[in-house]
């Protein structure tokens, strides 16, 4: 099984820590989504990363794919089993996704336009929904245990990713948030190797 990735994207960091958590072998493969590598889009259409290509030529995509199709393959390790417990995993994901979808349009926004052509209305609205949804998280940290789940991984990528882009912009405020990364690390002490990185 290979892994398209690239180390500073979040949803990247999210499944391979998930794939190593569920045990299964993978090869991390390093692309440039900026020059669409023939792998990726031959894969992709939509030339985006993570992009899972099984040994037997599945092809699995969006992050959200990957990590239900990790879950079937590693034998149900990364879902609870129980469907409330399994809503809540699911839209811990959604939402810790959704603020990563959030800041990742900023960061496109201010990379790929001219300075004048920067929208900040459109900036700060995204900005908004960021700080909602880290109050929210703030507030609304899951148990965090040896059993951990797909919202788990989303969560820490999205840290990851924070600490990596919006260092001293996000925390003030939010010490618990800020301060689960140190819980999590007790049950996945490999976080520090696969978080997003410049
Ligand atoms: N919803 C997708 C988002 C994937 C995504 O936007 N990945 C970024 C890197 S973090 C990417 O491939 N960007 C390149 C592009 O959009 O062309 C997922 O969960 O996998």
């Amino acid at each position: 099984m290979k892994i398209l990735y690239s180390p500073a994207s979040p949803y990247s960091a999210k499944v391979r820590m998930a794939a190593h958590y569920c045990a299964l072998p993978c090869d991390s493969v390093l692309v440039n989504t900026g020059e669409n590598p023939e792998i990726l889009i031959n894969h992709n259409p939509l030339g985006k990363i993570p992009t899972l290509i099984d040994d037997d030529g599945t092809v699995v995509f969006d992050s959200r794919a990957i990590m239900q199709f990790l879950d079937r393959k590693g034998g149900k390790k990364l879902y609870p089993r129980n469907a409330a417990k399994r809503t809540e995993a699911e839209v811990l994901e959604a939402l810790s996704d959704g603020v990563t979808d959030c800041l990742l349009a900023m960061m496109y926004e201010r990379r790929f336009r001219p300075d004048e052509k920067v929208h900040q209305p459109w900036l700060d609205s995204q900005w908004s929904k960021v700080e909602r949804g880290l109050d929210h998280l703030n507030e609304n940290l899951p148990r965090t245990t040896k059993n951990l789940n797909g919202g788990h991984f989303a969560l820490a990528a999205m840290i990851g990713y924070l600490a990596l882009r919006f260092d001293g912009k996000w925390e003030r405020g939010r010490p618990k948030l800020k301060s689960w990364p140190n819980k999590f690390v007790k049950f996945f002490p490999e976080y520090d190797a696969f978080k997003s990185a410049g």
